[in-house]
C-alpha cells in the first residue's frame, strides 16, 4: 500500500495549487471526520468554535496547552490536514516557538497566527481591535519557521488590519512584511458585508504567497469571484458549529415539548451511525483476534 502523504505536505499542496481550495471548520474530532467524509480536503480548527464548544469566549480563555489537547484528537481521527487557528500565538516569539514544536508533535499540519495584541478578541466582537507591533509579530514568524522540524509544516500569517480599521496601506505593508519574514501563506480578514476590501487588497497586493480569506460576513459573494481575485483558499470558519447548534436546539426543544423522542427519530443520526463513524466494528474484530488467540502451531 502506498504510504499516505504527510498532512503538512497535503496542506502545502492545497494552498499552492492554482485551484481555489475550501477549508472547513471543525471544533472536535467528530465534526472533522464528517467534514472530511463529505469531501473537504483540509480542516480549520477554529479558535471561535472550539472555545464556544467549551462554553468559553474567543478571547484566549483557553490556554494553548488546552487548545492542543482539544485539537490532537482531530488529527488522530482523520487523514486530512488540520490547520490550527493559534490566535495571536499565545505570547512572544518564545512561547509561540514552543507551541509550534508541540503542534507538530500533535500531528497538526500548519498553524495560523493573527497580528492582534494578546489577549485577542474575536474579529466580529464589537470592540476596538488592537494590532500587534509589526516587528514583534514578524519575530514570531521567524522563530516559528526556524523551529519547525518538518519543512512542509505551514505557517499562515493573518493580518487583522482591515478588521481593526488601520487602512489598506497598513494591511498591505503588514502582509508584505509577513511574507518577507517567511510566512507560507497570508490570511487577510475582513468583516465587511461585501468583498470590496478583499478585492481592493488583491488588486494592490504584489506578494507571491497564497492568499486565504474567511468570507463569513461577505458570504453571498460567488466563490468564482474569489478565484478571479487570485485567492487560493477559502475558510468556511464556523458553519459546522452553527449548523450543529441549530439542529441540536431544535431537537432538544421538540423532545422537551413532546415529552417523547418519537417525533425526532428518523430526523437524527442513528446510534449505528455513531458506532460506524467511530469504527466500532474494527474493535470487535480486534477483540476476537486478541482475546481468543489461536494456539501456536495451529494451521487455521
Ligand atoms: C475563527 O474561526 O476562530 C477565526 C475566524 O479566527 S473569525 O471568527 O472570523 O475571527
Ligand atoms: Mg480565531
Amino acid at each position: 500500500m502506498p504510504k499516505a502523504q504527510a498532512t503538512s505536505t497535503q496542506l502545502k499542496a492545497l494552498l499552492q495549487t492554482s485551484e481555489l481550495s475550501f477549508i472547513m471548520e471543525a471544533h472536535n474530532a467528530l465534526a472533522a471526520r464528517l467534514a472530511e467524509r463529505v469531501g473537504f480536503k483540509a480542516i480549520w480548527a477554529s479558535g471561535l468554535t472550539i472555545s464556544a464548544s467549551m462554553g468559553l469566549r474567543d478571547a484566549n480563555e483557553l490556554t494553548w496547552s488546552q487548545v492542543l489537547d482539544l485539537v490532537e484528537p482531530m488529527t488522530d481521527f482523520i487523514g486530512a490536514p488540520v490547520l490550527l487557528d493559534a490566535d495571536s500565538g499565545y505570547g512572544d516569539f518564545n512561547i509561540f516557538s514552543r507551541f509550534v514544536k508541540k503542534a507538530e508533535a500533535c500531528g497538526i499540519a500548519g498553524v495560523c497566527i493573527e497580528d492582534k495584541a494578546f489577549p485577542k478578541r474575536n474579529s466580529f466582537a464589537n470592540t476596538d481591535h488592537t494590532l500587534a507591533d509589526i516587528d514583534d509579530f514578524t519575530a514570531k514568524i521567524h522563530a516559528a519557521k526556524d523551529v519547525q522540524s518538518d519543512s512542509d509544516f505551514c505557517l499562515v500569517a493573518r493580518t487583522e488590519a482591515l478588521v481593526a480599521g488601520t487602512g489598506m496601506d497598513n494591511a498591505l505593508e503588514r502582509a508584505t512584511r509577513y511574507e518577507d519574514a517567511g510566512a507560507d501563506a497570508l490570511f487577510v480578514h475582513s468583516k465587511r458585508s461585501t468583498a470590496s476590501e478583499i478585492q481592493e487588497f488583491t488588486k494592490n497586493w504584489r506578494g507571491s504567497i497564497p492568499l486565504i480569506i474567511a468570507p463569513t460576513t461577505y458570504s453571498s459573494t460567488p466563490t468564482n469571484d474569489f478565484k478571479a481575485m487570485g485567492i487560493s483558499a477559502v475558510i468556511w470558519a464556523n458553519h459546522g458549529l452553527r449548523a450543529a447548534m441549530e439542529a441540536m436546539e431544535k431537537t432538544y426543544r421538540e423532545i422537551h415539548e413532546q415529552r417523547s423522542v418519537e417525533g425526532v427519530e428518523g430526523h437524527i443520526a442513528t446510534v449505528s451511525d455513531i458506532l460506524s463513524l467511530t469504527k466500532t466494528e474494527e474493535l470487535l474484530k480486534a477483540e476476537q483476534n486478541y482475546n481468543n488467540p489461536k494456539p501456536k502451531g495451529s494451521d487455521d
